[in-house]
């Protein structure tokens, strides 16, 4: 008999590959998808026949249990989440509401109607805030945003229900990763698109806000690998996934413009609304605990990352 995993998440980006990763390793997947007016499934819209989908919320709990009950999951991943730094600065009610106090929900259900099920909570590495990198799993956590603030009441929590209730609980604490299926907001995704409508003579200006800040910054498709591996780990633990290598914006505009010959210093304007009340400065990963333990590394760096997110987005707007 397959095992059957639950995804939270499913319509994002982690959500989508590891339902395809998972898929492949003959897991029965299950994911559960919020109504909104018009459905964001073109993520997984390719393999969307071959999911068991349910309408639920990470607002409401007897959804989430209903779900739960149903399925009898054997494995978890709760990696839904209101994921975006700088709006969670707008709204950081509904941050700690779902990405936060959503968890709660999620472990309560989990812990009420599976409580043998394996439970991946995705946390991040905005959780560190302003610690001094390298960053790893013993280093102070100083969120600097409601986001990195309720990702850390959802790491501690996660860990509350491990040790009080013996259930097999893991937080991964991943530093950004990007792809092709990265959101258009976030800084890789937003200067990829923006560079490659420039080579294109469709636009001639992007805007931009801090270009100071470091990232550590993998590739989605190695870090749901990640995930699985810790899930399949003898014990319940938490481990640091990223590269260990770190980049500014500049770094980042230097490698995405100049991969496609063109000097970015032409186009780049900075808008001031586009800074953060406070800014998460410089995060750079220490992996060695999940390399040394799961044998995990990342297998596709900086400049093959770039590459990929230029050649996909030449593709779609050819
Ligand atoms: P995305 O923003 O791409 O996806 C978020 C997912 O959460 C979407 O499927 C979204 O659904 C769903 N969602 C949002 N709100 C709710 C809700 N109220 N109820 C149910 N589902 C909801 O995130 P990523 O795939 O990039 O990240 C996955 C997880 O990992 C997130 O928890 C994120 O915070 C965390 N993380 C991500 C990192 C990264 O670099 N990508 C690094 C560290 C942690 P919809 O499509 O309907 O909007
Ligand atoms: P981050 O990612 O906040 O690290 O969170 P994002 O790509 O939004 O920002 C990275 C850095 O770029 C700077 N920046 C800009 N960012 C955006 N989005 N847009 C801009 O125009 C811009 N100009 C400069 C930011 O100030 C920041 O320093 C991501 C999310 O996926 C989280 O969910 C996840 O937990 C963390 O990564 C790890």
């Amino acid at each position: 008999m397959s095992k059957k995993v639950l995804i939270t998440g499913i319509t994002g980006q982690d959500g989508s590959y590891l339902s395809e990763f998972l898929m492949d390793k003959g897991y029965e997947v299950h994911g559960m998808i919020r109504r909104t007016s018009e459905f964001k499934t073109d993520r997984i819209e390719s393999f969307k026949h071959k999911l068991l989908l349910h309408w639920g919320d990470l607002q409401n709990d007897n959804q989430i249990s209903a779900i739960i009950n149903d399925i009898q999951p054997d494995e978890i991943y709760n990696l839904a989440a209101q994921s975006d730094v700088r709006i969670s600065f707008d709204i950081p009610e509904y941050t700690g509401e779902i990405t936060g106090v959503g968890v709660t929900r999620m472990l309560e259900a989990t812990r009420r109607f599976a409580p043998h099920a394996k439970f991946y909570q995705a946390c991040s590495s905005e959780m560190f805030g302003k610690s001094l990198p390298p960053q790893n799993e013993v280093t102070p956590m100083l969120p600097q945003n409601p986001y990195g603030a309720a990702k850390l009441y959802a790491y501690h929590l996660s860990k509350v229900y491990r040790s009080s209730f013996n259930m097999f609980v893991c937080c991964g604490i991943l530093f950004n990763h990007e792809s092709p299926r990265r959101g258009g907001n976030f800084v890789t995704k937003k200067i990829v698109r923006g560079a490659c409508d420039i080579f294109k003579h469709r636009s001639d200006v992007l805007y931009l806000g801090n270009l100071e800040s470091k990232r550590d910054w993998g590739y989605a498709p190695d870090y749901v690998e990640a995930m699985w591996q810790i899930m399949q780990h003898t014990v319940p633990d938490d481990f640091v996934i990223g590269t260990g290598e770190t980049h500014s914006i500049r770094e980042l505009l230097d490698e995405i413009f100049g991969q496609l010959n063109l000097d970015w210093q032409k186009y780049v304007k900075i808008d001031p609304k586009l800074y953060r009340p406070t800014e998460t400065s410089f995060l750079c990963a220490n992996p060695e605990k999940a390399t040394r333990i799961l044998g995990w590394q990342p297998k596709v760096n900086f400049k093959d990352l770039v590459r990929i997110m230029i050649n996909d987005e030449l593709k779609e707007t050819c």
